[in-house]
């Protein structure tokens, strides 16, 4: 029987998109996009339209555990609530700290944030997205008096220039980058994007400037002053609505802003700076949209400044197709800054700064302890843990053993730490695995709430399955703990709408436009409007019931005399100097296919296999010179610590400048969590970390041995200098290498399947196989040099029936019949490069557009476009010098 579609929303990225779920049969059918959400108009992602593929009981935690061992929930609760007490009257309750997550909804965020803030009576309460958006709202709230994104997503329909400042937005904020592809196909928009890397956005880019890591400050002072120079800016905007323009002038004269001067220090040519400022000045419609090459930087916060000035001078907020615009990463970072979530904020865009606002707050929570000043921030609040200053913590939808900077710190923080509450989906984390405590959460598909994307519109998340095992929303367990700890009454929701009528009414309390953040029109919402709740941008309250698209058109903004403050930055010294001993600088960021710590896109193969291993991308010329070749394995060595990956070779990035991805994880690879070699770093006033320039040294890496695995079951391997695992439609793949001999491996698999079915073992080389029943249950291959095979026929043959002559085959790892993919580029229609290559080579296709038509490849989600557009040049070039 099939049900009836259910609309929420993907709870992967900002962009909030619209999915239209069916659950047939008790499954989940594949996804689809919500036609009538204006995120994304009915398209998805290759990550969004893969979510049914991600859900499932594999990996699941079902069951509270305490300290390894299953336990009930009365238990567990019972243990939190009594030695939160006792902590918090030993010791006081700035010793209790909580640390939550942008993947939160605003229900559980709400609750979390009244239970530490009213009731516990400490601020320590922080999130990952103090690692995210925090310089932004430090950005916004010092400009605008207020942390509120001025534009909304048709700015992209209305804009003639977009400049894209530190965002991958191709690959990390996709649907948004596909309504920017077809206003430039449609109406010709400009594209500018500033990243020292050329990534796939670049595809999109009429000028793209590969500044210098850091110099951000620099291009848009120079911006400014040439602004100013040309009078390119609104002086009557300026004269009615703007403040510190004295000040702001003064400090452009502070510094040399000349082009040659900015061309020295942004290591831009002159020639594409005043490309940019010409086009800057020519197109009042511009939309700046910015994410983590501007956030996370120790000057993020001026970096956002930098940009909200040459916006404001030139009167370009708020109106249509003009603004600066912060993309929000996760899918509910926004409504995790309309609860105060932050350590330094209150809630309901409230602050510690004013003494009225702590206690209006006091007043409405009733709180018997209300907290009075700010709390620590994430890196601050693990350094208190590791000193012993905090004693319990709660983590609730996030990875801080992977994801924050000095990671090695933080895990040995957690290990020491007496109580450590972790709420997770899965129940083998890098963070879960120092639980003492850990509690089963209702995740994406089986939760129900509101979450807020990058436009401030809020959208809900509805359950689709049944909750697995024993797993429990986020707010059931806070308010449990709330109750035992001896506050029934304030913590006695039994439904997140009592729990959002609560926030939509805080945010609507004497709130007479003071506060950007008014959704009091939905404090009065029936069960039946919130089932039925279509998406709305806030403000939503008596003067915009059904929201609002832009803020501050009218010029007036959220500074007590109603005017925007603007901001002098300066770039100060060159802040990266290089060092002998780490003489590249590491940028991290995101990839295609992969969530974050991939606890949830880790276990869908088909997004395992655009980008398979944690690797770092270097430029040819810097491989050359200390002797890397592609698919190598090298050593990333930072000041605290060395991770093992594989060499990728990326004409894109800059020499000097080297990626690596974030995502890898202890859970995912031997020796691959970067943010192990990140020292913290931070922004001063955002306390947000740089995770985007480490200093580092990259060096060859020689296996004695190299090897492949594929098994039927998940194996644990011995310390090896290099493991990563991939999942596969029947079981998993590993790819490994070794110093020393490779004995204790066979012993292993031996271990779990027996004597082997099949061996070669030749003088430089060992090949195992296992058979069970004519199906392929594992294989182990390894050898003191690489050793050749066919790896995706390999991996299709995994728990396949085969003949006695196919079977044979399985040892030289190489089919007879099936042509070999190469890596796989469309992850959507499962089209390999050799098959592009191939396509291209013998003239069937010669466009992006051809090859579409042949092969159907970048047909649907188009991520795969600007790797596509790359085949084709690299086809056309090679034709060329064919040719010459
Ligand atoms: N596929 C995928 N999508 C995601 C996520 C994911 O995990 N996977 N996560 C989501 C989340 S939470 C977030 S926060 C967003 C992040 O989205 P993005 O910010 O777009 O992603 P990043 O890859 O972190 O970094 C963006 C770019 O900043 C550039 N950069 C580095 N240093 C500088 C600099 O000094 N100046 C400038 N101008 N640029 C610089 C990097 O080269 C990189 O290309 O993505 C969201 N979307
Ligand atoms: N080097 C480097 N480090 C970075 C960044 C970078 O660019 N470079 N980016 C930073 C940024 S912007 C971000 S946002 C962070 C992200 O980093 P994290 O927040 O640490 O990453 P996630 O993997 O998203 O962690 C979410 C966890 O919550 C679990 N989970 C899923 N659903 C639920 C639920 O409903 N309830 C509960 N309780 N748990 C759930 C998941 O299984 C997962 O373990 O990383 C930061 N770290
Ligand atoms: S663009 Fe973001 S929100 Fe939309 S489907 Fe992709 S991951 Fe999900
Ligand atoms: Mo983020």
């Amino acid at each position: 029987m099939s049900e009836a579609a259910i609309c929420t929303t993907c709870p992967y990225c900002g962009v909030g998109c619209g999915v239209k779920a069916r659950v047939e049969a008790e499954q989940l059918a594949p996804v689809q996009g919500d036609a009538e959400h204006p995120a994304n108009w009915g398209r998805l992602c290759v990550k969004g339209s893969s979510l049914h593929e991600s859900v499932g009981l594999q990996g699941r935690l079902l069951h509270p555990m305490i300290r390894g061992q299953r336990a009930s929930w009365d238990d567990a609760l019972a243990l939190i609530a009594s030695r939160f007490s006792e902590i918090r009257q030993r010791k006081g309750p700035d010793a209790l700290a909580l640390y939550l997550s942008g993947q939160l909804l605003s229900e559980d965020y709400y609750v979390a944030n009244k239970l530490m803030k009213g009731f516990i009576g400490s601020a320590n309460v922080d999130t990952n997205s103090r690692l995210c958006m925090s310089s932004t709202v430090a950005g916004y709230k010092r400009a605008l008096g207020a942390d509120a994104v001025p534009g909304c997503y048709e700015d992209i329909e209305a804009c003639e220039l977009a400049v894209i400042v530190g965002s991958n937005m191709a690959w990390a904020h996709p649907i948004l980058y596909q309504r920017l592809v077809a206003a430039k196909a449609e109406r010709g928009i400009k594209v500018v994007v500033v990243d020292p890397r050329q990534t796939a956005t670049c595809d999109l880019a009429d000028l793209h400037l590969p500044l210098r890591p850091d110099a951000d400050i620099w291009l848009f002072n120079g911006l400014l002053a040439y602004l100013v120079a040309n009078q390119a800016i609104d002086q009557s905007f300026i004269d009615q609505h703007l403040q510190g323009y004295g000040e702001l002038l003064a400090s452009l004269h502070q510094q040399d802003y000349s082009l040659a001067q900015v061309s020295r220090a942004t290591d831009l040519s002159e020639a594409d700076l005043l490309a940019f400022y010409q086009l800057f000045a020519a197109h009042p419609r511009t939309l700046t949209l910015f994410s983590q090459g501007t956030n996370q930087s120790e000057r993020g916060t001026d970096k956002v400044s930098a940009i909200l000035n040459v916006h404001l001078l030139t009167g370009r907020i708020g109106k249509p197709g003009a603004s600066p615009f912060s993309l929000t990463g996760q899918p509910n970072a926004m409504g995790g800054r309309e609860v105060g979530g932050l350590a330094n904020q209150l809630a309901a865009h409230m602050d510690f700064y004013h003494e009225e606002d702590i206690a209006r707050v006091a007043r409405f929570w009733q709180a018997p302890n209300m907290a009075t000043r700010p709390g620590l921030k994430a890196v601050d609040m693990f350094r208190a843990v590791a000193s012993g200053q905090i004693e319990a913590i709660w983590i609730m939808g996030t990875n801080p053993a992977v994801s924050l900077p000095e990671a090695n710190l933080v895990r040995l923080a957690l290990q020491k730490c007496p109580l450590v509450i972790v709420s997770e989906a899965v129940a083998d984390s890098d963070t879960a695995r120092l639980a003492t405590v850990l509690l089963p959460a209702q995740t994406w598909g089986e939760k129900s709430g509101m979450v807020t994307n990058s436009e401030r519109r809020l959208s809900r998340q509805r359950p689709l399955l049944p909750a697995p095992g024993e797993a429990k929303a986020d707010w059931w367990m806070l308010t449990q703990v709330a109750q035992r700890m001896g506050w029934s009454q304030a913590f006695a929701y039994q439904h997140p709408l009592h729990i959002f009528r609560e926030h939509a009414a805080l945010s609507g309390l004497d709130n007479q436009g003071t506060r950007a953040f008014d959704i009091s029109a939905l404090a009065e919402m029936t069960e039946e409007q919130y089932e039925s709740f279509r998406p709305l941008q806030w403000p939503i309250n008596a003067a915009y019931p059904q929201g609002r698209a832009r803020l501050f058109e009218d010029g007036r903004f959220l500074h007590a005399n109603g005017r925007a403050q603007l901001t002098p930055v300066q770039p100060g010294p060159q802040q990266l100097q290089h060092s002998p001993v780490y003489p590249h600088w590491m940028n991290t960021g995101r990839i295609r296919d992969q969530w974050h710590t991939m606890t949830r896109t880790g276990r869908v193969p088909r997004l395992l296999q655009h980008l398979d291993e944690p690797f770092v991308a270097l430029h040819p010329e810097d491989a050359e010179h200390l002797h890397l070749q592609e698919g190598q394995l090298a050593k990333v060595s930072s000041s605290q610590a060395e991770l093992c990956v594989r060499v990728r070779l990326d004409s894109g990035q800059r020499p000097g400048q080297v990626f690596v991805p974030m995502h890898w994880s202890d859970a995912f690879a031997a020796q691959a969590r970067v943010d192990s070699l990140v020292a913290a770093r931070l922004d001063p006033l955002s306390g947000q970390p740089a995770f985007k320039a480490t200093p580092v040294r990259i060096s060859p890496w020689q296996a004695d041995w190299h090897g492949l695995c594929l098994s039927r079951e998940e194996l644990h391997w011995p310390a090896l200098a290099y493991w990563s695992r991939v999942p596969l439609t029947a079981g998993w793949r590993y790819r490994l290498a070794g110093q020393g001999d490779w004995l204790e491996l066979p012993a292993l698999l031996e271990q779990r399947y027996g004597q082997p079915t099949q061996r070669i073992q030749g003088p430089t080389g060992l090949r195992l196989a296992w058979f069970v029943d004519g199906r392929l249950t594992a294989l182990l291959i390894l050898g003191q040099q690489e050793p050749a095979y066919q790896l995706e026929w390999l991996q299709q043959q995994l728990g396949q029936p085969l003949q006695a002559s196919e079977r044979l085959r399985i040892l030289a790892g190489l089919s007879v019949t099936q042509e070999d993919k190469g890596p796989l580029v469309c992850s959507c229609y499962q089209v390999g490069q050799k098959q592009i290559e191939a396509a291209l080579a013998q003239g069937q296709a010669d466009s992006v557009a051809t090859l579409g038509q042949q092969l159907k490849c970048g047909t649907n989600c188009g991520s795969c476009i600007p790797e596509l557009r790359k085949l084709v040049a690299a086809c056309g070039s090679a034709r060329a010098e064919e040719a010459a």
